[in-house]
């Protein structure tokens, strides 16, 4: 199985609500590696280059709203197949679909406001690692 590299971010809501390190310690307890971390604030340039896929999205304005709201937790993890196994344990978009025993159907209960952000294809990945990581 291939070794990847993949982008997870803690949303504003996860930082505001303590969930940073319950999310780490779930990819850490599934045995992925923790490479790059950084806490930072995202801002309109940022959110819009980030989510260029969305901008043209009915719910745009309100991810630009909250994305921007407060700090995030940006990641670099890695692992066998480390892109699908994060998406697997982040859960559906939609907390309200997600999974009991993932990230979003524990954690969450609003789409806009779903703890966690992860790279959807090693593609994705690569872009996103740029944006936070150079
Ligand atoms: P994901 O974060 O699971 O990759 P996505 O890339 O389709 O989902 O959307 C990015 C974010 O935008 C998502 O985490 C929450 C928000 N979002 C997606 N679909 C939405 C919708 N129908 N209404 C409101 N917000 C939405
Ligand atoms: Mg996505």
């Amino acid at each position: 199985m291939p070794e990847e590299n993949t982008f997870i971010m803690v949303k504003p809501d996860g930082v505001e609500r303590g969930l940073v390190g319950d999310v780490i310690s779930r990819f850490e307890r599934k045995g992925l590696e923790l490479r790059q971390i950084r806490h930072l604030n995202i801002d309109e340039d940022l959110a819009r280059t980030h989510y260029a896929e969305h901008v043209e999205k009915g719910f745009f304005p309100e991810l630009l709203e909250f994305i921007t709201s407060g700090p995030v937790v940006a990641m670099e993890w890695a692992g066998e197949s480390a892109v699908s196994v994060a998406r697997t344990i982040m859960g559906a978009t939609d907390p309200k679909q997600a999974a009991p025993g993932t990230i979003r159907g524990d954690l969450g209960l609003a789409v806009t406001q779903n703890i966690v952000h992860g790279s959807d294809s090693t593609e994705s990945a690569e872009r996103e690692l740029k944006i936070f990581f150079g």
